[in-house]
C-alpha cells in the first residue's frame, strides 16, 4: 500500500481540504496507534513508535493509496487532575472530533490486556452517542494466549457494551490487518 506522511497538524485551519475522507485513530497513550499504522502499510517507520507516552501533541496526517487520510490523534487518559486521570482530549482533538464533517469514520484502540477504565467508558458512550462508524480494535493481541483473548474479549464486551464486535490486531505478526483494511475500504 502506498503511503505518506502529509503534515502535523496544530490547528484545524491546517486539515487537508481537498475532500478525501479521513479516517481518525484513537486510543489512549501508548495502545499502539502509530505501530498499528505503520503495520497497515508496511512501512516500518512511516508513523513514529514512542517510548514515553502522550508525547504526541498534534494531529499526524498520513494520506493512504492517495485516496483518504489517515489522522493520527494524540493518546487520552494523560490528562492529571489532582492524583486520578481524567478522560480528557487535547483541546485541539476534541474540536477535530467535534466537527460534523470530519473524520468520516474512526478506529478505537484499545489495549487488550487491561480492563476498560472509567475513561474508556466514557469514550466509548460518546462514540455510540455521536453516530459515525467506529470500529474497536484490540492491540497487542501477540501478548495473549488464546485463552486470553477470550478472557478478555469477555471482559471488553461486558464493560463496553452495546457496539460493534472488536477486531483483534496485532503489529508484531499482522493478525487483524485486513480486517481492518477492509472495514475501513467499507466505511469511506
Ligand atoms: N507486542 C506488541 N507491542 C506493541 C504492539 N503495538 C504497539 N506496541 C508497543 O507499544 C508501545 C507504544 O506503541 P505506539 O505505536 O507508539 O503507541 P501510540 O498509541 O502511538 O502512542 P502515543 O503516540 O504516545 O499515543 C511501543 O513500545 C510499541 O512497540 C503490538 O501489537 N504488539
Ligand atoms: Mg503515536
Amino acid at each position: 500500500m502506498d503511503a505518506e506522511f502529509v503534515k502535523s497538524v496544530y490547528h484545524l485551519n491546517d486539515l487537508p481540504r481537498d475532500g478525501k475522507p479521513q479516517i481518525a485513530v484513537a486510543g489512549r497513550s501508548n495502545v499502539g496507534k502509530s505501530s498499528m499504522l505503520n503495520k497497515l502499510v508496511g512501512r516500518k517507520k512511516l508513523a513514529k513508535v514512542s517510548g514515553t507516552p502522550g508525547k504526541t501533541r498534534c494531529l499526524n496526517i498520513y494520506l493512504l493509496d492517495e485516496k483518504y487520510y489517515f489522522v493520527d490523534l494524540p493518546g487520552y487518559g494523560f490528562a492529571r487532575v489532582s492524583k486520578t486521570e481524567q478522560f480528557a482530549w487535547s483541546e485541539l482533538t476534541a474540536a477535530y472530533l467535534e466537527r460534523p464533517d470530519v473524520p468520516q469514520a474512526l478506529v478505537c484502540l484499545f489495549d487488550a490486556r487491561r480492563t476498560p477504565d472509567a475513561t474508556d467508558i466514557e469514550w466509548w458512550a460518546w462514540l455510540k452517542e455521536h453516530g459515525k462508524p467506529f470500529l474497536p480494535v484490540l492491540t497487542k493481541a501477540d501478548k495473549l494466549s488464546g485463552n486470553g483473548r477470550q478472557k478478555s474479549l469477555r471482559e471488553f464486551t461486558r464493560v463496553l457494551p452495546d457496539g460493534p464486535a472488536p477486531v483483534w490486531f496485532s503489529a508484531v505478526n499482522g493478525t487483524g490487518k485486513k480486517a481492518i483494511l477492509n472495514w475501513i475500504f467499507a466505511n469511506t
